[in-house]
C-alpha cells in the first residue's frame, strides 16, 4: 500500500470507526420496535429473517477483522455456527437464539474490533477492508428493510406527483465512457475502472413512473406475448402476475419491485430497450462541457440529503441530485435494472473472497445500478453494482429505459 501523510492517515483513523458508527446505529434504529415473531420469520422464500441477517453482519465483522487480520480466536463459536454465510440453510434459519442474545453477540463482537483498532492502530489502514464491511452493513440492512415491509407492508397512501414530463429523454452522442472505479472503497466488481467506446442513444431522464407504467397495464401488456421475451414468457406463465409487486397508484413515483423481465416486457411496449450498464454509468458521470467523468452525478461531493430522497420520492423533486447530462433521480430513489450481464471488468481479482462477487459471474445475474431510498450513502455511487436474477421481483428495483440513435 501506498504511504499515506501522517495526517491523512490518522484522519481516515477517526473516519473510519465513524462510518461503522453511523451504520450501526442505522441498522440499530431500523429494528428497533420489530417483535420476536417478525425477527425470526422468513418473510420470503428467498431470504432468512431478519435476526439472521443481524447476527450474519457481526459474525462478518468478526471473521475479517478478529480472525482473518487479527489473528484472534473466533467470538461465540456457537454464533459463528448459525451466523456463517454457509452454515445452515436459510428455511432453518428461523430457530434464532433470543433476541437480546443476538445484540449482545452484535455488541460484543464490535466491542473486540474497537478494541483492536485501539491497540492495533495499523488496523485503520486496512481501508479497503473497513469500506467492504461498512458496504456489507449496509447492503444487508437494505435487505433488512424489505423484509420489514413484507412483514407491515405501509399503506398505499395518497397518489403523489412532481408534474414531471417523463417522456423526456436525454440525448448522448457517441464517444468514450468510464466504468468502475480504482478509489479505495470501490468493491472488487468496480475495479479496474475502464474506458469503453458507446455508440449514441438517448435515455430516459426520469425513471419509469407508476403513471407510465399503468399504460402498459391498461393496454394488457402483462397478457401481450410480443411483449415479452422468450424468458420472460416462461418467467410470466409460470408467476402469473398483473401489476409490480409494490403499486400503490398511477402517479409520479417509480415503478417498484418489478423483475427485468417486467423491465424488458415495459421497454419493448414503449419502443424502448433498457440501457446497458455502461449507457447508465456514462449518463450519471459525463460532464459533456469538460469532456471529463465525475464520481458522483452532481461532482465529487459524497451523498448528502437533499441530493437523495428518504423514501421513494416522485421523480424530479431532487434537482440538487442531477447529473451534467440533465438525468434525475440516478441515486437514491429506485435501483434500475440494466440489459447488461454481471460478469467481471478486465484485470478482475477478487476481494475479499471469491463468494462475494466471482461466484455470482454466471450469466444468471444481471446488473442494477443507482441505489434505492433504502441504501446506505456508503453504496450510492454510479460505479456500484448490484446484481440479481432476473426473475427476481426485487423489492427496491425500478428501471429507466433507452433507445439507440
Ligand atoms: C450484492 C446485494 C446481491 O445481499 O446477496 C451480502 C450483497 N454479499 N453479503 C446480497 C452481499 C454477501 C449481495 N447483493
Ligand atoms: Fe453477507
Amino acid at each position: 500500500m501506498v504511504q499515506e501523510p501522517v495526517q491523512i492517515a490518522a484522519s481516515r483513523a477517526r473516519f473510519l470507526p465513524q462510518r461503522l458508527f453511523a451504520t450501526r446505529e442505522a441498522t440499530f434504529a431500523m429494528l428497533a420496535g420489530v417483535e420476536r415473531e417478525h425477527f425470526c420469520r422468513q418473510a420470503h422464500p428467498d431470504y432468512s429473517p431478519v435476526g439472521w441477517h443481524l447476527g450474519h453482519i457481526a459474525f462478518t465483522e468478526g471473521l475479517w477483522i478478529l480472525e482473518r487480520c487479527a489473528g484472534l480466536p473466533r467470538p461465540a463459536p456457537e454464533f459463528g455456527r448459525i451466523f456463517a454465510v454457509d452454515a445452515l440453510p436459510k428455511a432453518q434459519r428461523t430457530s434464532l437464539p433470543a433476541t437480546a442474545e443476538i445484540y449482545g453477540y452484535v455488541r460484543q463482537v464490535r466491542e473486540q474490533v474497537l478494541a483492536c483498532l485501539d491497540r492495533e492502530p495499523g488496523l485503520s489502514a486496512e481501508a479497503r477492508l473497513w469500506h467492504f464491511l461498512v458496504q456489507h452493513e449496509s447492503q444487508h440492512a437494505e435487505t433488512m428493510r424489505w423484509l420489514l415491509q413484507l412483514l407491515t407492508p405501509t399503506p398505499a397512501g395518497e397518489a403523489i406527483f412532481s408534474g414531471a414530463d417523463t417522456d423526456e429523454m436525454i440525448r448522448v452522442e457517441p464517444g468514450e465512457a468510464l466504468m468502475g472505479s480504482d478509489a479505495t472503497e470501490a468493491l472488487d466488481n468496480e475495479r479496474p475502472a475502464r474506458q469503453v467506446h458507446l455508440e449514441g442513444y438517448w435515455i430516459d431522464r426520469y425513471p419509469v413512473t407508476q403513471r407510465q407504467f399503468q399504460a402498459f397495464i391498461d393496454t394488457g401488456g402483462y397478457g401481450e406475448p410480443h411483449f415479452w421475451s422468450a424468458s420472460g414468457r416462461r418467467w410470466l406463465s409460470q408467476h402469473p402476475v398483473h401489476r409490480p409487486l409494490y403499486w400503490s397508484a398511477p402517479d409520479d413515483r417509480p415503478v417498484m419491485g418489478v423483475s427485468y423481465y417486467e423491465a424488458e416486457a415495459y421497454a419493448r411496449f414503449a419502443c424502448k430497450r433498457l440501457p446497458t450498464e455502461a449507457e447508465w454509468e456514462k449518463a450519471a458521470r459525463y460532464d459533456p462541457t469538460r469532456g471529463t467523468f465525475r464520481t458522483y452525478p452532481w461532482g465529487e461531493v459524497p451523498p448528502e440529503a437533499g441530493r437523495t430522497g428518504t423514501g421513494r420520492a416522485a421523480v424530479g423533486i431532487h434537482p440538487a441530485g442531477r447529473s451534467a447530462l440533465g438525468l434525475d433521480d440516478l441515486l437514491g430513489n429506485v435501483w434500475e435494472w440494466t440489459a447488461t450481464w454481471f460478469h467481471p471488468y478486465p484485470g478482475f481479482v477478487s476481494y475479499p473472497y471469491t463468494g462475494y462477487s466471482a461466484a455470482y459471474f454466471d450469466d444468471g445475474h444481471r446488473v442494477l445500478k443507482g441505489g434505492s431510498w433504502a441504501s446506505g450513502p456508503a453504496v450510492l455511487r454510479p460505479s456500484f453494482r448490484n446484481w440479481y436474477e432476473p426473475a427476481q421481483r426485487v423489492p427496491f428495483a425500478g428501471f429507466r429505459c433507452a433507445r439507440s440513435l
